[in-house]
């Protein structure tokens, strides 16, 4: 069979496994699909953000995962899911060295089962801390940083899209950092926290995150552009910059905020909106933030922080998409037909810098009633890391020649070369859904 080319592109993806398993069905021997799904508009954020390449996703409050008028939003707009509280320090390790992911394991477990991704909020930060880590100073919280950084990233290695490892680390008015507990162990945690959060979970992009980063004339965004600046200069591994865009009168939204996103890019970081919510919820300012994401080639998805204006941390001011019955505002139309504007095309955002690119290609393998292989061949590198996402139910229960690692419920691979070359296999039992996996890739330094 003609392999099938499967880029880090969801749009592409999704269209090329659906093409795949009708044209399997059919007993056809070679696939030849039209790109033309990009040409359709979405009818929900996810499909319609998916058409450029990007993803839109919201936070996901644990405590809302039972609310099924919650659930059938979240589940049906967003392909990209941010747990709001449950992965902070407080909760993942509230007694030193005594890892708890209940809560976390439930939003990504339901993220998983739901098709989407994951990015992880948050391993540095100067809030939200256990008792026991603000007593701290010096050696030895430097060293319970790194722990922490290890602990959680290794509990959920393969199955994050992105890290924010350190979250707010400069202070509001200046290009200054802020003051805390871990910029007291001098000026160099920040790079720490990044490098050990590379050796944690290579596969993961690591995201340095702030709010009232958005204005380019801003100090506080000039500081944390000089920081960037400086990593990429020393090879300090960051992958991206995370604009948490709470929009409101003190910080209110401007135009410039493209420059912003454009300037970081050029940098060589992706770039991505977190957390945006706009007080009242302005349809026009949606509509603008939405246009600088797709204006900015690596800008690769935006995020709200939170489902229905009840949902929000600042519910008062109504500031996201749905209301409170769960209708879609103003702002979300103005949100759906920005994003339906772009300009189909190939993935905005490389995963990787030039030099740095990958492509995983799937073919099929081996048939049985109740399981299915597929090769895969990676071209572009030789030094890669593949992620693997399969659909619900199906199940990861076999690979060769590649070494491979997988979350418990054996839905996410995590492979790399383990010196049998750049094709290799794996094994998926269906449960009766032969949709084929997505896959992306990655170029390892
Ligand atoms: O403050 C808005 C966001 C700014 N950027 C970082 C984000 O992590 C932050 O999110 C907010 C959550 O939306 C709130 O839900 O972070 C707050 C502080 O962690 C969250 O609030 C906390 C309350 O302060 C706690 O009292 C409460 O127990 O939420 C906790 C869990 O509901």
């Amino acid at each position: 069979m003609e392999p099938l080319k499967v880029m880090a592109r969801p749009v592409i993806r999704r269209m090329l496994v659906l093409g795949a398993v009708a044209a399997l069905s059919m007993g056809l021997a070679a696939i030849a699909i039209a790109d033309t799904s990009a040409d359709t508009p979405g009818t929900t954020l996810g499909t319609a953000a998916a058409r450029s390449g990007r993803y839109f996703g919201t936070a996901i409050n644990g405590s809302k995962l039972g609310d099924p008028a919650y659930t059938t939003i979240a589940g049906r707009e967003f392909d990209m899911v941010t747990p709001e509280n449950e992965m902070k320090l407080d909760a993942t390790e509230p007694r030193q060295g005594q890892f708890v992911f209940t809560s976390a394991d439930r939003i990504v477990d339901w993220a998983v089962q739901n098709g989407k991704r994951v990015r992880g909020h948050t391993l540095v930060w100067h809030s939200g801390q256990p008792q026991w880590l603000q007593s701290l100073s010096g050696s030895a919280l430097r060293q319970a940083m790194v722990d922490h950084i290890n602990g959680v990233m290794a509990h959920y290695k393969g199955r994050i899209y992105a890290w924010d490892v350190v979250d707010e680390a400069f202070a509001d008015g200046t290009g200054a950092r802020r003051d805390s507990n871990f910029q007291r162990t001098g000026d160099d945690w920040i790079e720490v926290a990044f490098r050990a959060a590379r050796a944690a979970d290579p596969a993961a992009k690591l995201c340095y995150n702030d709010y009232n980063i958005e204005n380019w004339t801003w100090a506080k965004t000039q500081g944390v552009y000089a920081m960037v600046k400086d990593f990429k200069q020393r090879g300090v591994p960051i992958d991206c910059v995370g604009f948490q865009s709470h929009f409101a009168g003190g910080s209110p939204y401007d135009a410039n905020f493209r420059t912003t996103l454009q300037n970081f890019a050029a940098l060589g970081v992706d770039v991505q909106i977190t957390e945006l919510d706009v007080q009242g919820a302005p349809a026009a300012t949606y509509a603008a933030v939405v246009g600088d994401c797709l204006a900015v080639p690596r800008c690769d998805g935006i995020t709200v922080w939170g489902v229905r204006d009840p949902d929000s941390w600042r519910s008062s001011d109504t500031p996201l998409l749905f209301d409170g019955d769960g209708d879609k505002k103003p702002a979300y139309t103005a949100v759906l037909d920005a994003l339906n504007a772009a300009v189909p095309g190939p993935s905005p955002s490389p995963a990787q810098s030039p030099g740095r690119s990958c492509t995983a290609t799937l073919s099929a393998g081996a048939k049985w009633p109740d399981r299915y292989s597929l090769r895969v061949t990676v071209t572009g590198s030789d030094d890669w890391v593949v992620t693997m996402t399969l659909p619900h139910p199906e199940k990861i229960i076999a690979t060769w020649n590649v070494s491979a690692t997988w979350n418990p419920a054996r839905t996410v691979m995590t492979a790399r070369p383990d010196g049998h070359g750049n094709t290799w296999g794996v094994t998926i039992k269906h449960h009766g859904n032969r949709t084929w996996p997505t896959v992306s890739c990655r170029a390892a330094r």
